[in-house]
């Protein structure tokens, strides 16, 4: 998968290089392409953003370094001339919210492009011509306000890029998580079986591997209903 990141932040992206996502961009599973939007421009203070026409507080980010960065690595080359088109992401809290449904769609595309505003927004028209290049996505992480799109961007690589086939090394992990299966997951232990005077459940130490799969599955009931009631659809919980 390739995926093209333009912020005026590109510094934070190097988180990106560590642990899994790291090594996936190593064995080429990953093609991670982080570019500084400033890049795009031409004046000599490399200006990103203006005042708002119809007033009002804050900037906004001008159309014209987008416009040509989006060119440049969404128009272009590879996917033009596989006929495919990349999907265009701008990171935004007006956005649809991300799940872990949104990340295994979008870890079937083979192009994203990243576009991170800052939060008071990037110029209208910018989101109407980048649907000329791809099919365009504004996504939100959830009900609260970042400063911009870059640690979201983060968040969505991250849960997305696990998804690769290959990315995580026993894909059976990908399987018994929170959410996979609308569900939260289940409580883990390791040794020792006693610690501080807590032992570890007896079914996990019985060797019945249908009791311990139920005890999990009940667990996992217990804690969604508990933690997170809006994941269970009415009626759904046998074991309440
Ligand atoms: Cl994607 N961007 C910003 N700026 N704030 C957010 C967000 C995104 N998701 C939640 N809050």
């Amino acid at each position: 998968m390739r995926i093209d990141v333009l912020s005026i932040f590109p510094s934070y992206f190097d988180g990106l290089t560590l642990s899994l996502l790291g090594k996936a961009q190593s064995t080429g599973l990953l093609d991670l392409r982080v570019r500084d939007l400033r890049d795009w421009t031409s004046d000599r203070h490399r200006t990103v953003d203006d005042t708002p026409y119809g007033g009002g507080a804050g900037m906004v980010m001008k159309p014209e370094p987008w416009g040509l960065a989006l060119d440049e690595v969404a128009g272009s080359s590879d996917d033009a001339e596989g006929g495919r088109r990349p999907t265009i992401i701008f990171p935004s809290p007006a956005g649809e919210v991300f799940t872990q449904k949104t990340a295994r769609d979008l870890a079937t595309r083979e192009h994203l492009v990243f576009g991170c505003g800052r939060y008071e927004g990037i110029d209208e028209r910018v989101f109407e011509f980048a649907a000329d290049l791809g099919e365009v996505r504004l996504i939100s992480l959830g009900d609260y306000v970042l400063n911009g799109g870059e640690v979201a961007t983060m968040a969505m690589i991250e849960a997305i890029g696990r998804l690769i086939p290959g990315v995580v090394g026993n894909p059976e992990s990908l399987v018994e998580e929170s959410h996979e299966d609308g569900l939260l997951e289940y409580p883990s232990y390791t040794k020792p079986a006693s610690w501080r005077e807590r032992a570890v459940p007896d079914v996990l130490l019985s060797g019945n591997h249908a009791a311990i799969a139920a005890w999990r599955r009940e667990q996992q009931f217990v804690r969604t209903r508990t933690r997170r009631p809006d994941l269970l659809p009415d009626g759904e919980d046998e074991h309440s």
